[in-house]
């Protein structure tokens, strides 16, 4: 180890509770400026946060500088998305230091909880596919292998939603108005180009030269987010850009005597890294998105490659320096910049340049959704990137030379590889940025077993017949330390007692508790850590929706972004036949229950936004009725993000995990809920086919179609008009909705829902419907038979072992990244 690594890790700031307690005090007063008595729970959060930070630091320095000296090979995970949630308590987890800070605390008669509520979460990610980003940084830097994860520094994250009169309405999240503990702002800079003219001029030894002259150049600055792993002393990088104006803006507005002009300039540059797009809008036209996607991934790859001359002296070594991870088709356009950085600024030959490329560079697909592949119109990019599509172009013609060599005459085929849609409904010609993907990766993966099968048998079918080689599964898991031991402390303290504490590391080891599940006495300790996460969540949701739920009654599930392939309405339509069935008074024998949602709309999505609605209207009816509330109540809690969510999953009896057969990739709240002890009301979709096959079909409660099945009734032709006439729980369901009877007597509001249902039902609603009904007629009559639900429930956390993120990216390393762990020793 070097001086200023054995200096950093030698001279840690101790840990004792003492010295927490001595710098505490010391940063509030010079961070904050306050002291004890005029301190605000804020002012305690910043003060705390940097005291952690201080202990964070010495690792930082010591991780860089041994992954710099050994030249380790570093995976890249490059993800638009990074939904990290609050850092604090999961810093002090990692550096095991929460119970010594508590007793700090406690000491200056300060409450832990109060402290932490005070972060305001980066809400850097719409939902899945960025949480799935966070769990893969915490579990790289839990197994000790390199990584930094590239992204945007966005100003705005994710909208917080208030509910107003039952629908969403839309806040601006402005993390950063407080200040930001965790982030470094560092001098790395580099400047992105956009627009402008390609020329191509002969250079000394007569050779093409391509130049770019772009019409605008912004900067994008590096901040860094130290990325602990659990119990070692290695710390990786999240490194976000923030876009801003080249200095030369000032001198133009003095020179030109244009000030306005220039800080107009300025703006635009500033404008790139502002705000996250919404997921599930299209895309068509958001030239920013576009412009934010290069931004980042141009700023990252020289990032690379200035490390890789820095420390190897030529780009030839690019790939074993680096492994650049794709997350999702949003950083694709890294292919053609990758190729742009090597051929142009480089001056590499272009197969050389293709070969590393390939090389270099891996992509994981995340949705199987036909509107979520992403495409741009041609005439966008070529404004946007100009010199880009060329080098699309010429990819793209080396692409389809091979394709023709392969498969003589199949102009059909030609037409469906092509990185260019020759022309949709709208006439335009368009950029497949999955196709780009999967040309420029040396592997593409799936993130469920049925996702990957399908990815090879629809959406990507073309290119596995191509490259059947490149394709291989990964399936989503979740990391334990945020969503066991963060999320439900009683549960991690008992797991700690009866199996010791090396599952947090080891998930599998939880399979010791399997013997457990037949002791009567293990159980009940098992029921009232639930029923204690139950009490918790009840006080939230008083404070959160002025409802007040029963702990006694099973808690029922549904938190995800709103989606009509999710199908929340489904789940509303259940609760509404009940509730009609109590009313008729066939209440007698039912258990009662708490219905739970939570969960973003995309802003310009209207039917997301009618079933918020729709739920919220359900539940004050519902909630008010003092015929059945005994029995039933619902609620919608506001604005569910990561920090909400951990007081969520730990409270659930049961999982709603109730997608259409085909649409969810994956799926990872369905792992968040089994590692907490839920039961998985679920259909055959996603991850829940796996999950299901874990934890032993007897313990989880099926139904739905299958993909197979979904495709014959399509076949046959779907009239969701019959099934409504058929089934009377479903016709009352949908009458006493179209009644106005939740909506003040409006006999519209709910029309375009229903009558979509009837009409197409494009998810299957109607058709899963009564399987659905009678499967959550099973799962409430198991849930009276307290001992084997604890039985079941049981069973379902000690055989989760595999959906833990660390199983994940083992098997991403074996397979993919190949970066050897490299553990920070004292
Ligand atoms: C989402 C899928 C989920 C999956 C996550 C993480 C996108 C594009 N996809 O099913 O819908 O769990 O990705 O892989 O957000």
């Amino acid at each position: 180890m070097t001086d200023i690594a054995e200096r950093a890790l030698h001279t840690r700031i101790a840990r004792s509770v003492d010295a927490i307690r001595r710098s505490f005090v010391d940063n509030l007063f010079y961070v904050t400026g306050r002291t004890l008595d005029n301190a605000t729970n804020l002012d305690l959060y910043t003060a705390l946060a940097f005291t952690i930070r201080d202990r964070i630091l010495a690792r930082m320095v010591a991780a860089e500088d041994i992954y710099q000296r050994r030249g380790a090979k570093t995976v890249a995970y490059l993800s638009a998305e990074f939904l990290v949630g609050p850092h604090l308590a999961n810093n002090m987890l990692n550096l095991r230091l929460t119970d010594n800070v508590r007793e700090a605390m406690a000491g200056l008669k300060l409450d832990l909880e109060a402290i932490l509520e005070a972060e305001e979460e980066p809400g850097l990610g719409n939902g899945g596919l960025g949480r799935l980003a966070a769990c893969y940084m915490d579990s790289l830097a839990t197994l000790e292998i390199p990584a930094t994860g590239y992204g945007i520094r966005y100003e705005f994250g994710i909208f917080d939603q208030l509910i107003r009169d039952g629908w969403q309405v839309e806040v601006a999240d402005a993390w950063l108005r407080q200040g930001n503990p965790w982030e470094l702002r560092r001098q790395h800079r580099y400047p992105v180009g956009f627009g402008g003219r390609v020329e191509r001029q002969r250079d000394d030894e007569h050779r093409v030269r391509v130049r770019w002259t772009p019409d605008s150049t912004i900067f994008g600055v590096a901040y860094d987010t130290p990325i602990l792993g659990y119990g070692v002393l290695n710390v990786n990088m999240l490194r976000l850009w923030k876009s801003e104006a080249h200095e030369s803006f000032d001198l133009q507005a003095f020179n030109v005597g244009d000030y306005y002009g220039a800080v107009d300039a300025m703006v635009t540059a500033e404008n790139i890294s502002k705000v996250l797009y919404p997921n599930d809008e299209p895309d068509a036209g958001k030239a920013l998105r576009l412009r934010q996607q290069y931004f980042f991934v141009s700023c990252s790859l020289q990032d690379m490659i200035r490390i890789t001359l820095r420390d190897d002296g030529s780009l030839e070594h690019f790939p074993d320096r680096f492994i650049v991870q794709l997350n999702d088709t949003h950083p694709a356009i890294a292919i053609a910049e990758f190729m742009r950085l090597l051929v142009d600024e480089h001056l590499m030959d272009w197969d050389r340049a293709w070969a590393l490329t390939r090389r270099s560079f891996a992509y994981t697909n995340h949705t199987l959704l036909p509107e979520a592949l992403e495409t741009w119109p041609v005439p966008l990019f070529q404004k946007t990137l100009p010199r880009h599509l060329e080098i699309i172009y010429e990819i793209n013609a080396r692409f389809l030379d091979d394709v023709r060599e392969r498969f003589i005459d199949d102009h059909d085929r030609l037409a469906r590889l092509s990185l260019i849609d020759e022309g949709g409904a709208d006439g335009l010609r368009r950029v497949r940025m999955a196709n780009l993907a999967c040309v420029g990766s040396s592997s593409i993966n799936g993130v469920a077993e049925l996702h990957t099968e399908l990815l090879k048998s629809t959406v990507l079918r073309d290119f596995h017949d191509m490259w059947p080689g490149k394709f291989h599964n990964k399936t989503n898991g979740v990391t334990p330390r945020r969503f066991i031991a963060l999320a439900n402390p009683p549960l991690a303290r008992l797991l700690d007692e009866v199996i010791g504490a090396e599952w947090l590391r080891d998930l599998e080891l939880l399979r010791a508790l399997e013997p457990r599940a037949s002791d009567g006495a293990f159980r009940q300790r098992w029921r009232g850590i639930k029923r204690e996460a139950k009490a918790k969540l009840a006080d939230h949701v008083r404070r959160a929706c002025g409802v007040s739920i029963d702990p006694d009654t099973l808690f029922d599930v549904q938190v995800k972004r709103i989606h009509e392939y999710k199908r929340q309405h489904l789940n509303v339509l259940h609760i509404v036949s009940l509730y009609h069935r109590l009313r008729e008074g066939g209440g007698e024998d039912s258990t009662p229950r708490t219905f739970v949602f939570g969960g973003k709309a995309a802003p310009g999505y209207r039917m997301a936004k009618l079933i918020i609605k729709l739920i919220n209207s359900v539940a004050e009816v519902v909630n008010r009725d003092t015929q059945v509330n005994r029995l039933l109540r619902v609620v919608f809690v506001p604005d569910f993000n990561v920090k909400n969510g951990q007081h969520i999953y730990a409270a659930a009896d049961l999982s709603e995990q109730i997608s259409t057969a085909g649409k969810e990739a994956s799926g990872t709240g369905n792992m968040k809920f089994t590692m907490n002890g839920a039961l998985t009301i679920g259909t055959l979709d996603g991850a829940n086919v796996e999950i299901r096959a874990a934890v032993g079909e007897e313990n989880f409660f099926l139904f739905g179609q299958t993909v197979e099945q979904v495709a014959e009734t399509w076949a046959r032709g779907y009239r969701p008009g019959e099934i409504y006439e058929r089934d009377p729980d479903l016709r009352g369901a949908v009458d006493l909705i179209n009644s106005g009877f939740f909506a003040h007597g409006d006999r519209g509001l709910f029309r375009p829902l229903t009558d979509h249902l009837l009409a197409s039902d494009p998810f299957l609603v109607c058709a899963d419907f009564r399987d659905y009904v009678e499967c959550q007629d099973r799962a409430a009559r198991a849930y009276r038979d307290p001992e084997d639900w604890s039985r079941m429930s049981i069973l379902n956390v000690a055989r989760c072992g595999r959906f833990s993120s660390d199983r994940a990216i083992r098997e991403y390393n074996a397979d993919v990244w190949r970066a050897r762990p490299l553990p920070v020793t004292s």
